[in-house]
């Protein structure tokens, strides 16, 4: 499996940098965001690095948006949001700030008001820690 020490997502999937690990199969990885738009936040990874769509072999594209539909529904039933987008950055023009490909997974409220370029805020590691257990326990069953 491709795998770039320099790059963040992979030093996660290695288990050198920790995260919320919310569901993980042979070829994917997902956890929350810790900049998060909104609560419930996550993201979704192939496991093998690659930068960006353009880079990204077709079976690990599918393997993604598999495990984002999967994780969709958890958040779906945990949070009961008005929507989810899936948002997915390729270059600096588009605001990719992690290069190694992953897709957000975006619960989103009616009046939230969020911005496609949302801006990177720290979130409360406590509050994203808790939602996921909740988000986790749906996927183990
Ligand atoms: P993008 O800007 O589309 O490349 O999204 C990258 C996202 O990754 C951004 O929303 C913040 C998040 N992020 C950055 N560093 C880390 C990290 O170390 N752990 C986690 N869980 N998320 C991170």
């Amino acid at each position: 499996m491709t795998h770039d020490p320099d790059c963040l997502f992979c030093q996660i999937v290695a288990g050198d940098l920790p995260c919320f690990k919310l569901f993980e199969d042979a070829d994917t990885l997902a956890f929350m965001d810790i900049n998060p738009a909104n609560p419930g936040h996550a993201l979704v990874i192939p496991k093998a690095h690659s930068r960006d769509v353009h880079e990204t072999p077709a079976d690990a594209l599918g393997a993604a948006i598999v495990t984002a539909q999967r994780i969709a529904g958890a958040l779906q039933a945990e949070l009961a949001p008005d929507g989810i987008n899936l948002v997915q950055a390729n270059g600096k023009g588009a605001a990719q700030s992690v290069l190694h490909f992953h897709m957000h997974v975006l619960p989103r409220r009616l009046d939230d008001d969020l911005k496609l370029n949302w801006g990177l805020k720290p979130g409360d590691m406590q509050a994203i820690g808790a939602l996921a257990e909740r988000i986790a326990s749906r996927l183990s069953a």
